[in-house]
């Protein structure tokens, strides 16, 4: 089998994706994602003009071959873009082997260890009240985890929280908006969420937070500290993994269990935190952490150190990612929970989805490959959009950094 052509799909059904479809000799056409939210067209350059000619010609069977040729092949290793390329030309590889032996995607990575894959969603609210009320809401709807984030008073527009009831979306159109921060303020609300949230809905419901890389270790170690009697499932980014070592002194300080990684785009960004054993999930994703081949090394060595997966799915991941990871989140051993945060109806115009939600959990079907299809032509609709993730500014106006 030979790999005769390639095509990149930018496509912006309420926000941008962007898709890689590599053809085959054998008739056989595989999907990779290679969305990476407000640097698109970067990857996009990075795959038109450097990957894809390199491409053409090899045998798509041999995927542990191609993942090497194109990380070692750069010279210039890692970084987000180059990461997201590879992701993507990697899923769309494993998606052609499972069609070319008509199974799909997690028989050929292990099987099935389980049926259905917990996930958790998203509540939010412009205050702490209605912040609670929101998780009650996602409890309704049959989840069994929720990620719980509430605006800051004194702070315009928090990060990870809605705007005046619309669906959170981390990009808005145009350049970065500028936010304010201040962590300090922050610090103060966040035990008395939790704290209302379990007074509530009790210990039923698996609670989640994000801090979105916003503190400094010892701030880190506070929040996580103070949080411990509201037994989060985990607590998100709280300090930036730029630093490994900055995760140590969260862990002599509190039992709140870490996840990390979202940003991170290879093993190297892990050694230390797996080997110390500072984390307890990992969030690189499969289109920004190497693709199939590279994340199943990732979970192998987290497993031998007792930590689970707990893959990023904010919305700026596209079905194809979501598709990808439930497989691969069936089949491993050391799976955790996935994070879900459903796309806005008219994505599925574009994307043909091939997995559903159902009392907590999702289900993926057993069509061979990853299993989903796109409509180029309902593509074609939306048009590429500049969007952009915020930046922050203390109040004082200095870039917030830490
Ligand atoms: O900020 O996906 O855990 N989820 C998150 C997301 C990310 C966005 C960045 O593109 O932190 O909201
Ligand atoms: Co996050």
């Amino acid at each position: 089998m030979k790999i005769t052509s390639a095509k990149i799909i930018v496509s912006c059904p309420g926000r941008n994706f962007v898709t890689l479809k590599i053809y085959t000799d054998s008739g056989i056409s595989g999907l990779g994602d290679a969305t990476l939210n407000g640097r698109e067209k970067a990857v996009v350059t990075c795959l038109e003009q450097y990957c894809i000619p390199a491409l053409i010609g090899k045998d798509p069977r041999n995927t542990e071959d191609i993942w090497h040729y194109f990380y070692l092949g750069v010279y210039w290793k890692r970084g987000a873009v180059t990461m997201t390329a590879i992701s993507a030309i990697d899923m769309a590889l494993w998606d052609i082997k499972g069609k070319a032996l008509n199974t799909p995607l997690y028989n050929l990575i292990g099987g099935k260890s389980r049926d259905k894959i917990l996930v958790y969603s998203h509540a939010n609210g412009k205050d702490i009240q209605e912040a609670v009320e929101n998780v009650g809401a996602e409890m309704e709807k049959g989840f069994r985890a929720v990620r719980l984030q509430a605006g800051i008073p004194g702070i315009s527009g928090t990060y990870g929280v809605a705007k005046e009831g619309k669906p959170y979306e981390p990009a808005e159109k145009g350049l970065p908006r500028e936010d304010t921060w201040d962590t300090s303020k922050y610090l103060n609300i966040i035990p008395g969420l939790f704290e209302k949230t379990r007074e509530i809905y009790g210990e039923d419901i698996h609670l989640l937070h994000d801090v979105h890389h916003r503190c400094k270790p010892v701030e880190a170690a506070r929040i996580a500290k103070e949080l411990e009697p509201s037994h989060l499932f985990w607590l998100e980014d709280p300090v930036s993994g730029e630093l490994q070592e900055g995760l140590r002194m969260i862990r002599q300080h509190s039992t709140t269990p870490v996840a990390i990684g979202e940003v991170f785009n290879t093993i190297y960004d892990y050694t230390t935190l797996f080997t110390e054993q500072l984390i307890d999930y990992i969030r690189m994703p499969l289109a920004h952490g190497g693709g199939i081949t590279h994340l199943l090394k990732v979970a192998a060595m987290a497993s031998v150190y007792k930590i689970h997966t707990g893959f990023h799915g904010a919305t700026d991941l596209s079905p194809v990612s979501m598709a990808a990871a439930l497989h691969f989140n069936t089949a491993i051993n050391n799976f955790g929970i996935q994070e879900y945060m459903p796309h806005q109806e008219v994505v599925n115009e574009v994307f043909h989805i091939n997995y559903h939600f159902k009392d907590g959990y999702m289900v993926i079907n057993d069509t061979p490959g990853t299993g989903i299809d796109i409509d180029e032509k309902k593509a074609a609709k939306y048009p590429y959009e500049r969007a952009s993730l915020p930046v922050n500014r203390k109040t004082d106006g200095t870039m917030f950094y830490w």
